[in-house]
């Protein structure tokens, strides 16, 4: 029997372990057929037989257990090893940097007003109910200022729906004239292919004596700043409505993927929506105090731009952080 022995030691892995134990221990393995001969057996020697055999049983387990337990410390340990994973690790690998589209895409939109002189300003993220919406003639029950749109704290601050709040800061800490941009981040509650709770936006304010700025400045400006983004595009000017502005419009340029011809990104207009603006409604430079002063303002989403110009077509990819994208732009 000492072959027993030596099958459990040979066993060189915990399967190789398991079929020996099917071998020896099992219903019809070798133990099983020795207990069988016990029929055979004469009376006079049985119970010796017995025993001999059970003792043989128990060592065989003994050994079988023994072994066992080895082959399964040898396994975790080897599975231990080629897991292993060195956090210090030097990666030679050199990995370039790049900035992210949204960031890159709002620089070269800083950079065009810059260059004309606009001074970039900032503001809070947190503000409250006056300069997000009061001064710029969104009165109270405007749908805007719904629970809906806006992250409300609950003791009047909200998180900024816009940057326009940033032109009511200027203005009432300095005087005209004014010509300014405003970048930065606001929040909506919203979230779908087109809508994030958290986007970028860049306004723009040019406030100076009335009768100096005109809407035709306004032209001017924003077809020349949408040449500098987009190149050689067809530029339109809609009639549209904002709270803040009279007159309002809403400003596209010839689609950039069909050139005009119509596409499903333009929804077959051959036409794309990148722009509001219009000239200063007169309730807000009446909140701020201003008096004899005409003026024009602007405001665009830098994720659709980025968009348009990277050709990205979830805005929602911008903000998951996945290598993969952010690589594409290094
Ligand atoms: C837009 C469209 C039109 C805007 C107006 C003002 C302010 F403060 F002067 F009243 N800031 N931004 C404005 C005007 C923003 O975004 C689509």
């Amino acid at each position: 029997m000492q072959e027993l022995y030596e099958k459990i030691e040979r066993a060189e892995s915990v399967e190789a372990l398991e079929a020996v134990r099917v071998e020896i221990f099992g219903k019809k393995g070798i133990l099983a057929a020795e207990f069988a001969k016990m029929k055979s057996v004469p009376p006079e020697e049985k119970k010796a037989f017995a025993q001999g055999l059970n003792e043989l049983k128990t060592k065989l387990q003994h050994t079988f257990d023994e072994k066992m337990a080895t082959l399964k410390r040898k396994a975790l340990e080897e599975k231990m090893q080629s897991e292993a994973l060195d956090v210090a690790l030097y990666d030679t690998i050199a990995h370039k940097g790049a900035l992210h589209p949204v960031m890159e895409t709002m620089d070269r939109i800083i950079d065009y007003f810059v260059s004309l002189n606009f001074a970039i300003e900032e503001g809070p993220l947190v503000e409250d109910d006056f300069h997000n919406f009061e001064a710029l003639n969104l009165p109270k029950y405007h749908p805007a200022r719904d629970m809906q749109d806006t992250f409300y704290f609950g003791d009047g601050r909200l998180l900024r729906t816009h940057t326009s709040p940033v032109q009511i800061h200027t203005m009432l800490r300095q005087k005209p004239p004014i010509r300014m941009i405003a970048p930065g981040a606001v929040f909506r509650r919203d979230y779908d292919l087109t809508h994030t709770p958290m986007f970028h936006q860049v306004e723009a304010l040019v406030v100076d004596e009335e009768g100096k700025v005109s809407f035709a400045h306004l032209k001017s400006v924003l077809t020349d700043f949408l040449h500098y983004m987009f190149g050689d595009v067809a530029v339109r000017f809609r009639p549209s409505f904002f709270p803040f502005t009279e007159p309002s419009a809403e400003v596209d340029i010839s689609c950039i993927f069909c050139e005009g011809e119509g596409c499903r990104v333009c929804s077959h207009t051959g036409w794309l929506e990148v722009l509001g603006c219009g000239l200063v409604d007169p309730n807000v430079f009446h909140a701020v105090g201003y008096e004899n002063v005409s003026g024009y303002a602007f405001g665009l989403g830098v994720e659709r731009f980025a968009m348009l110009l990277h050709r990205i077509p979830d805005l929602r990819s911008l903000f998951e952080g996945d290598i993969r994208l952010l690589e594409q732009f290094a």
